[in-house]
């Protein structure tokens, strides 16, 4: 469906080259596709409309500042760690099929995330990826070790600040060569660790040495063990990833008996919310300027709350009193009597 192509460029050191593939497949085309009629298609026109935004590939955007930040730290430790860079994918088109995003992860065949209650459908063996996961197994399967894939996710889930139905998702997975006296145990706790350590650090590069998180357990039918990470944010508990070590079953349905590897997915939005403070997920959807100017990459800020009513000008013509007006005097809300004139 669609072709790769490879444009590389560099990275945290001027010595590291960061390969980079991207889809080249047109928003419009994708678009196209997602219009086209069929009894099992459920998207409606208000999710067509966001397929296109691609915010995470919109310079200056949060999103972007961040998955920026995330990839540059990855590349970072694999090269302190001694380990194989990770290839960027972020322009994969978000329709897959039911065996990328189900079949190949092991989701069962009555899982509630296969109803279209839950999920997006073209039709019944296409549909929008509801987690960047559905990637993982076409590339471990052609052979690359070690990638962060990131994309726009879509669920038919509920609306609050911190749930969308749109949102992002960065999958990393990195695929481990162990000398053959090393046993599965041993290989498989060795990779808890490392993605342990690799999360629990970029948590840190993020929010500072001192951010309050815990792992707890979970479940991916795909990953055994699981887990997922929290971080406190305004005095709540709030879910950024789930990871784990890749199932055996996945690794020997893409051809790879006997190697073993971690997989995670963050979640962006929630990551750029503590980062920059910013209370409301549906804020990244904005076009607002005074959303969007506050933002420049490489500037990690605090989101300065504005008013809910939409920018309104107007003029305003004001007597200035005898001894003249300091702008501080403005400030400090001395009373004056103004007579304005709208502009609408
Ligand atoms: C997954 O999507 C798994 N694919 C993650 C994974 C990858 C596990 C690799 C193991 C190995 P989950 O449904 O928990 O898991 O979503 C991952 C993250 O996406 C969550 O932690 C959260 O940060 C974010 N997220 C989930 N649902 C929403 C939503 N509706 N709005 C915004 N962010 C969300
Ligand atoms: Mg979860």
């Amino acid at each position: 469906m669609h072709t790769l192509c490879r444009i590389p460029y560099l990275l945290v050191s001027p010595k590291l080259l960061r390969p980079r593939y991207c889809s080249s497949q047109a928003s419009s085309e994708v678009i196209q596709l997602l219009k086209v009629p069929h009894a099992k298609n459920n998207i409606p026109a208000s999710i067509i409309q966001k397929v296109d935004k691609k915010l995470h590939l919109k310079r200056h955007h949060p999103l972007n500042i961040i998955k920026t930040k995330i990839e540059d730290y990855c590349n970072k430790y694999a090269l302190d760690n001694e380990q194989n860079s990770f290839t960027i994918y972020d322009n994969l088109s978000p329709i897959v099929t039911t065996k990328q995003c189900f079949d190949d992860l092991l989701v069962a065949s009555d899982h509630i995330s296969r109803s279209s209650s839950d999920t997006y459908y073209l039709n019944e063996s296409t549909l929008l990826r509801t987690h960047t996961s559905a990637h993982q197994s076409q590339f471990i399967r052609s052979g690359v070790d070690s990638f962060l894939c990131t994309g726009d996710v879509y669920r038919r889930d509920e609306i609050d600040a911190s749930h969308y139905p749109v949102f992002h998702q960065m999958e990393g997975v990195r695929i481990f060569n162990f000398k053959e006296n090393v046993s599965v145990n041993d290989a498989k706790a060795i990779i808890e660790n490392d993605l342990k350590n690799i999360l629990t650090g970029l948590a840190k590069h993020l929010f500072g040495k001192d951010c309050e998180m815990r792992w707890r357990n979970d479940y991916f039918p795909f990953t055994t063990p699981s887990f997922e990470l929290e971080v406190k944010f305004n005095d709540a508990w709030l879910e950024v990833l789930g990871c784990g070590v890749i199932h055996d079953q996945v690794m020997a349905n893409c051809n790879k008996t006997n190697k073993y590897g971690w997989a995670f997915g963050l979640g962006l939005e929630r990551l750029a919310m503590i980062l920059f403070s910013i209370p409301d997920i549906r804020l990244f959807w904005s076009d607002d300027e005074r959303f969007s100017n506050q933002f420049k990459s490489n500037d990690i800020i605090k989101f300065q709350p504005y008013s809910k009513f939409p920018l309104c000008y107007k003029d305003v013509s004001f007597w200035l009193p005898a001894e003249g007006l300091h702008i501080n005097d403005v400030y400090e809300g001395k009373q004056y009597t103004l007579y304005s004139s709208d502009h609408h």
